[in-house]
């Protein structure tokens, strides 16, 4: 009988207590991005799940797929289109293959320090590029950090375009980034980020530019000897979300996305920051790394120039206008 009854208790018990459970649902984040764990994109990502974790009770969850696991930037994109993964992060260079707006980012020299940056891209006119990918069924939700570009090769110490004549650098898969480089003399080859140490390795190409914190994150220096300090572009990543699954969320979870975005991207922002300094004095004691005066930086500028009439076409006059009269 005590048996029969502690059964019963049990299945009582236990029944009775799933049927008044009320349904809690984990909604989970599935974030895919390209580069290594030791970047400032990465702990971006990890500061974003906990504040979402924090701020949802663990209701929503942020799973962190890192080094291109999911695929390289492209394939992100395309996967957050479609709903296969969540969230991710390209660098806007080649999220403009998929709205030309953003074409308007890779006009050489627009931004001339950290501070207009800031300024520009959370502004009004920064928020009205991000409001352009919702037709792609996108949500932008802000601006981080990848950095000033600078260009590396294997061959020689350039401080010059003429310097570049047959030189065959990797761009990323854009338009204006390879005339850009065909304009300075270079030879193009886009090629996707996760290809590129062993191109370089392999001396598929010569050369290939990125932030200083992505070229010792990504090992390139270990193959590319001399850094040219071009600071030619700023590279900002876009944290980007499924349109779909942001506007079926509840207006509380979306606040808790916003939010959460907005303060991992000061701290996303601020250790790139400081990655860009340290990497940069790691790499002056293992390669050369080259200055260039106010001179020599204005021969790039001025060579790479005439890409702002094919910006114009494509980005449109009025997003063109809209940044170059804000910088
Ligand atoms: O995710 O491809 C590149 O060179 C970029 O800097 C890349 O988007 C980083």
């Amino acid at each position: 009988i005590l048996a029969v009854a502690l059964c019963l208790g049990l299945f009582v018990g236990c029944s009775s207590k799933d049927a008044n459970a009320p349904k809690e649902e984990v909604l989970e984040i599935k974030v895919g991005h390209g580069t290594a764990e030791t970047t400032a994109l990465h702990q971006g990502w990890l500061k974003f799940k906990e504040l979402v974790e924090q701020k949802s009770d663990g209701k929503m969850t942020v799973k962190i797929f890192p080094n291109q696991q999911l695929g390289g930037d492209r394939e992100l994109i395309e996967a957050v289109q479609l709903g296969n993964v969540t969230m991710t992060s390209p660098s806007t260079a080649p999220l403009a293959a998929f709205d030309p707006a953003f074409f308007v980012l890779d006009i050489p020299f627009l931004f001339s320090d950290r501070d207009m940056v800031y300024e520009v891209l959370d502004s009004q006119v920064g928020e009205s590029l991000l409001d352009t990918l919702k037709e792609y069924n996108i949500k932008g939700l802000g601006y981080w950090e990848n950095g000033f570009r600078n260009f590396t090769n294997s061959k020689l110490p350039v401080r010059s375009p003429q310097e570049l004549s047959g030189i065959k650098v990797r761009t990323m898969e854009n338009e204006i980034h390879m005339k850009a480089w065909s304009l300075l003399g270079a030879n193009p080859t886009p090629m996707a980020f996760g290809e590129l140490y062993t191109a370089l390795q392999q001396k598929t190409v010569d050369a290939q530019e990125n932030p200083f914190e992505l070229i010792y994150a990504t090992k390139f220096h270990e193959v590319q000897k001399y850094i040219t300090k071009t600071q030619h572009i700023y590279s900002a990543y876009i944290p980007l979300m499924n349109n779909e699954f942001f506007n079926n969320l509840s207006s509380e979870y979306q606040q808790i996305i916003m939010d959460s975005i907005k303060e991992a991207t000061a701290e996303q922002r601020q250790i790139a920051g400081k990655n860009d300094v340290e990497f940069e004095e790691k790499m002056r004691s293992t390669n050369e790394v080259i200055d260039l005066s106010g001179d020599e930086k204005q021969a790039f500028r001025n060579e790479m120039a005439p890409v702002l009439d094919l910006v114009k076409t494509k980005a449109g006059e009025d997003m063109v206008s809209a940044f170059t009269e804000a910088t």
